[in-house]
């Protein structure tokens, strides 16, 4: 018999760098803490970048029943990032990587009374990921942490946090017959396994058995349409017993179809997804993963990309089970270590060997953005190759990926390294406009015509207080969010072959070091907010786009109350192909379409809006302001950078900051002055500012932007902006 104890209670916790016999010595004064638990909820989440790194300890006593059995293993499902264990004073384990589970052995060092001491470990590191990225690195004993008791003969629980199991199905699509191989690891002569009712007993050799199963007629596990499991059981004459389920499905991938579910095409159009929650972190319940993966369900997704790390089991579980297709990713992000190539191994054969068995996952991410801040160099590219030769290795049933940052060159040789391409590309937000996106798919699809390329990233922040009726970039408006979604949304369509696109993010998430926006502490690309309880307009946008189940409309600007405009527009979002309006109970029109309606409106004073499409409906009120509300803009400052220049005069025969980059280049003078210009600029701003100059496909696309729009990403004052205006007014076209 096995047995699987949770320890959520009884635990101290102390913030403070002690040595274990310290930490035990003082643990009665530790705070009581029940797991999961992280340091960082608040000060993760509050901005500044100035949260607790430390390494802090959490001590607890077993009591005589928790260690009574043959056989006693500690598991971790979560301890960020390292993490040492102690039982009565003697180091049992050391594990380093915060995103996946480990377990200790406890037989044998047990003594009359159990003291349990764990420091985790959120320190700088240089060889362990991640380092640098846009998130918190909470630290803590986050998810659960569990005791397993087994007879003498069990199955394997140390090698890789390995569930002890590993079943691959291989399906025959034209006769629907699965082969299924079930491979356990034991200490015991033989094992029993039982697959869809047929029982098999075999022989262990070396501590491995392997099992073959047909499965004639298989139901498929056939994405969102129905994601059918099946169930492996394995036994010990000791009792020892595990179980796993799976899927029996086939993944595809082809340059022009795209993905491929179980041969026939299947978009995955989806979303990416952080852990973490308001107030929480990344110390999470059932309750918490389940809610999310409600609203993928609502949201009418496929796949989710579960960045930029290993995910709880629970999660994967939940994919599996509603059938939405997963990119499962190592946090290998941003800047690459030097001393960092082993720990990218171990967190990749870790997430390999604990996620092999869910049918939802199609792709291991082997890193994000790892050139964003280093260059490509031959330790790079060696520390790729020898990833995607394990995953090979470990799972040759799955494709390998990257998701490339937008300034790598598209002939760079990193990108023949995985089995499939993906771009992050935030043209229309950082940099750029919109459009560049689609010239970007356009023209890496005509040169790498047999290249699989996907979208792995892109979206744009908005803070829901914020308002416009002339939305423009940087301005986090609900509404800019949601223009930029449009786009993005109509380019995908277009866009058949793309094997997956992912909206960054689903939710918006901690990035304490951010302070932008209106918030502090938060990166607000989110569909949803990070306490999950608005969903933005955007959201309804990829809904009334993806969400078939039922007749569906959604009015946009529910927010946008008060508006100072005698004409305001409103747009609706169904998924229906026609759509009514209504003010004030009163027919203003109906709409044939597709997606997105839009209809004007003349404004006078407070209106009931209703939208009605089949038997779905919206309603919502809005009123004729007299003053524009205050409250809807970010950042006036910034916003009267662009009053201000708008209301300029210039000489049109002169240069001006409404010039184009590339028509500033052009002439010797002007050029000279911008040259000289983004010398200081980039001198500050150290690698990125580095790739983007040596970039030449990157150089020609600012080459399009005007100088004022630069300057304003850039975050430049207006000063400086009128000041070179001044300049550039000096010189003649
Ligand atoms: C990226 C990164 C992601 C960031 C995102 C952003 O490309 O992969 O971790 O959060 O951009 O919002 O800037």
């Amino acid at each position: 018999m096995r047995t699987i104890r949770t320890i959520s209670d009884g635990w101290r916790f102390l913030k403070a760098e002690l040595n274990e016999e310290t930490a035990m010595q003082y643990a009665a004064r530790g705070e009581a803490v029940t797991l999961p638990h992280t340091w960082n909820a608040v000060d993760g989440q509050d901005g500044g970048n100035d949260y607790h790194r430390g390494l802090c300890w959490y001590v607890r006593e077993l009591s005589e029943e928790e260690t009574a059995g043959e056989r006693l293993f500690l598991e971790i499902n979560g301890a960020n990032h390292t993490a040492e264990v102690f039982l009565n004073g003697e180091k049992l384990a050391h594990h380093e990587g915060g995103y996946a589970t480990f377990r200790t052995e406890l037989t044998g060092r047990l003594g009359k009374t159990n003291v349990l001491a764990i420091s985790v470990d959120n320190r700088d590191s240089q060889s362990v990921y991640p380092q640098k990225a846009d998130f918190t690195f909470y630290g803590g004993l986050y998810r659960e942490v569990r005791l397993i008791t087994v007879p003498e003969q069990h199955f394997e629980l140390l090698k890789d946090g390995t569930p002890g199991i590993k079943v691959t199905p291989t399906v025959d699509l034209s006769t629907k017959t699965a082969k299924v191989t079930v491979e356990t690891w034991q200490n015991a002569d033989a094992v029993t396994v039982t697959v869809n009712g047929e029982t098999k007993t075999v022989p262990s050799e070396n501590g491995h058995a392997k099992a073959s199963f047909t499965i004639e007629n298989a139901r498929l596990w056939d994405g969102v349409n129905d994601p059918y499991l099946y169930s492996a059981r394995a036994t010990l004459m000791s009792g020892d017993e595990i179980k796993s389920r799976f899927g029996c499905r086939v993944f595809g991938f082809d340059p022009e179809q795209g993905f491929l579910l179980n041969g026939r095409v299947y978009p995955l159009r989806g979303v990416a997804r952080h852990q973490d929650r308001k107030g929480k972190g990344n110390a999470l319940s059932y309750a918490d993963h389940a809610a999310d993966m409600a609203i993928i369900k609502e949201l009418g997704a496929n796949t989710v990309r579960l960045a930029h790390y290993q995910h709880a089991q629970e999660f994967y579980d939940l994919c599996d089970e509603n059938g939405i297709v997963v990119w499962a990713e190592i946090p290998y992000i941003t800047m690459h270590m030097k001393n960092g190539r082993e720990n990218t191994l171990k967190q990749m054969r870790e997430l390999i060997t604990q996620c092999y068995n869910h049918p939802s996952i199609a792709v291991w991410g082997l890193s994000n953005e790892i050139t964003a801040a280093s260059a490509v160099n031959e330790d790079l590219l060696e520390n790729h190759r020898l990833l995607n030769d394990l995953c090979h290795r470990l799972d040759p049933t799955r494709k390998t990926v990257m998701a490339n940052v937008f300034m790598l060159e598209t002939d760079s040789p990193i990108l023949t390294i995985p089995d499939l391409n993906s771009y992050n590309l935030y043209f229309g937000w950082y940099l750029g406009e919109l459009e560049q996106t689609d010239e970007f798919f356009d023209e890496y699809h005509a040169k790498y015509p047999d290249r699989v390329i996907g979208f792995s990233e892109y979206g744009a922040d908005a803070n829901p207080a914020f308002h416009s009726s002339h939305p423009e970039k940087g301005d986090y408006t609900e509404e800019y969010q949601a223009l930029y979604h449009e786009h993005m949304l109509r380019m995908i369509e277009a866009r058949p072959y793309l094997w997956a696109t992912h909206v960054w993010n689903l939710f918006d998430f901690a990035a304490d070091g951010r302070d932008e926006g209106g918030k502090h502490g938060e990166n607000q690309k989110g569909l949803v907010t990070f306490d999950r309880q608005t969903k933005k307009d955007a959201f309804y946008l990829y809904k009334a786009a993806w969400n078939k189940t039922e007749p569906f409309v959604h009015l946009c600007g529910k927010r946008y109350v008060n508006r100072c405009e005698d004409e305001t527009e409103i747009k609706v979002y169904s998924n229906c192909d026609a759509v009514s309006l209504y003010a004030d109970g009163e027919l203003i029109g109906t709409q044939v379409g597709k997606t997105v309606f839009r209809f004007r409106i003349p404004l006078r004073g407070t209106h009931r809006i209703e939208a009605r499409a089949a038997d779905a409906t919206d309603t919502m009120q809005i009123t004729r302001a007299e003053h524009p509300d205050e409250s809807y803009i970010f950042n006036k400052a910034a916003s009267s950078v662009t009053n201000w220049f708008d209301a300029e005069e210039n000489d049109p025969t002169c240069f001006s900051v409404a010039d184009t980059l590339a028509e500033l280049r052009a002439h010797a003078q002007a050029g000279a002055v911008i040259e000289q210009m983004m010398a200081n600029a980039s001198a500050s701003r150290g690698d990125v500012a580095d790739a983007v100059k040596d970039n030449p496909a990157l150089q020609r696309m600012m080459g399009r932007m005007t100088m004022l729009s630069l300057l304003k990403q850039a975050g430049a004052d207006e000063q400086s902006i009128k000041q070179l205006n001044r300049v550039l007014q000096g010189i003649k076209k």
